[in-house]
C-alpha cells in the first residue's frame, strides 16, 4: 500500500472569483458563505477532506484587496498572507476571461512565495460558450507566471473539480493526517451560527450595509432537542439599524427565519434563534472592537 498523504492547500484570489464556492464543492458541504457581493469572506476557513489514502486541508481566504482602507480590510489581507505560510499548494483562482489589475496584485504577492506548488484555477468556464476563447485565455494567463498546473473548472457546476482534487493529491507530501478523519472543519459551531446569520444579512440587504456589519454569538446552548442561539448584529449607525430591523421588524424576522433553516440543516437539529441589533460606531476600524468580534 502506498503511504498516506496529507497537506495544506490555500485558495487565493481576488474577491468574487468563486473561492468559497470551490471549497464547499470540494468538501461537499456548505461551510463557507457565498454571495454575489465581493468581500463576503472575512476569515480563513479550513475545510478538511479525508479518506483512507489522503487528507487535504483546504484554506479558503478572503479576497485579496488592493488598497485596504480600514483595520478590518487590513485584517482580511493579513489572513491571506497567513494562508501562504507553510502550505504545500496554492490554488490561485481567477475568473475565465476576466483578468484585471486585482489579479495582477495577487500575482505580485504570489511571486514572493517559494517552495510551494502553484496551480492556476480558471473558474466559471460554464459561462463561456466558445471553447476557442478559453484556449487563448489559458495561453495568455500562462504568461503571467510559471504554474505547476493550469486547470479550467466550474466550481458552481462541479466540472473538473474531481480532476483538480486528483492533481492536488499527487502533489501532497507523505504525512500522517493532521485531524481526525471524520472532522470537516476546524471552526466550531458558534462560528457557523455567526457566519450564516451574516450570509442572510448580505443576501437581504443592499450594497453598503453588509460591509459595515458584524455578527457575534452571545449564547449557544445545546440542549437535548433544541440548540438555543442568541446572535447580535453589530452595525455602525442608527440608520443601518433601522434598515436591518425593517418596518415592524419584518426584515430582521426574515433573516432570522432563513438563517435558522440553514443552521438546522447544518446541525441536523432544531434551532431556536434570537437576533438583536446593536450599534457600535466605526467598529471596523477599531483594533480593540475587532478583537472582541473575533478578528484576531
Ligand atoms: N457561473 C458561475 N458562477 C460561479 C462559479 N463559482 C462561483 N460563482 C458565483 O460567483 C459568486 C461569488 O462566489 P464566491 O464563492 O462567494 O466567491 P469568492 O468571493 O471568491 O469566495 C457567487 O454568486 C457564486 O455563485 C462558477 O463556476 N460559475
Ligand atoms: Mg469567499
Amino acid at each position: 500500500m502506498s503511504e498516506y498523504r496529507a497537506g495544506h492547500v490555500s485558495i487565493i484570489g481576488k474577491p468574487n472569483v468563486g473561492k468559497s464556492t470551490l471549497l464547499n464543492r470540494l468538501i461537499n458541504q456548505k461551510i463557507s458563505i457565498v454571495s454575489r457581493k465581493p468581500q463576503t469572506t472575512r476569515f480563513n476557513i479550513n475545510g478538511i477532506k479525508s479518506n483512507s489514502e489522503y487528507q487535504i486541508i483546504f484554506i479558503d481566504t478572503p479576497g485579496l484587496q488592493l488598497n485596504p482602507k480600514y483595520t478590518l480590510n487590513r485584517y482580511m489581507n493579513k489572513e491571506v498572507s497567513n494562508a501562504l505560510v507553510y502550505v504545500d499548494i496554492v490554488l490561485f483562482v481567477v475568473e475565465a476571461l476576466n483578468w484585471n489589475k486585482f489579479d495582477e496584485n495577487v500575482v505580485k504577492i504570489l511571486s514572493k512565495i517559494k517552495n510551494t506548488k502553484l496551480f492556476l484555477i480558471i473558474n466559471k468556464i460554464d459561462k463561456i460558450r466558445d471553447k476557442k476563447e478559453l484556449l487563448s485565455n489559458i495561453n495568455e494567463l500562462s504568461e503571467h507566471m510559471g504554474f505547476d498546473e493550469i486547470i479550467p473548472i466550474s466550481a458552481l457546476k462541479g466540472s473538473s473539480v474531481d480532476k483538480l482534487e486528483l492533481l492536488v493529491v499527487k502533489n501532497l507530501p507523505a504525512s500522517k493526517p493532521f485531524y481526525p478523519i471524520e472532522q470537516i472543519t476546524d471552526r466550531n459551531e458558534r462560528f457557523f451560527a455567526a457566519e450564516f446569520v451574516r450570509e442572510k444579512l448580505i443576501e437581504r440587504l443592499n450594497k453598503e450595509v453588509p460591509h459595515q456589519l458584524s455578527v457575534t454569538i452571545d449564547e449557544f446552548r445545546d440542549t437535548k432537542n433544541v440548540i438555543h442561539i442568541s446572535a447580535c448584529i453589530w452595525v455602525e449607525k442608527q440608520g443601518q439599524k433601522n434598515i436591518v430591523v425593517g418596518k415592524n421588524g419584518q426584515v430582521l424576522k426574515e433573516i432570522g427565519i432563513n438563517a435558522r433553516k440553514e443552521l438546522e440543516d447544518l446541525y441536523s437539529k432544531k434551532v431556536n434563534l434570537k437576533t438583536w441589533v446593536k450599534i457600535k460606531s466605526k467598529w471596523f476600524d477599531s483594533k480593540v472592537v475587532l478583537k472582541e468580534f473575533g478578528y484576531s
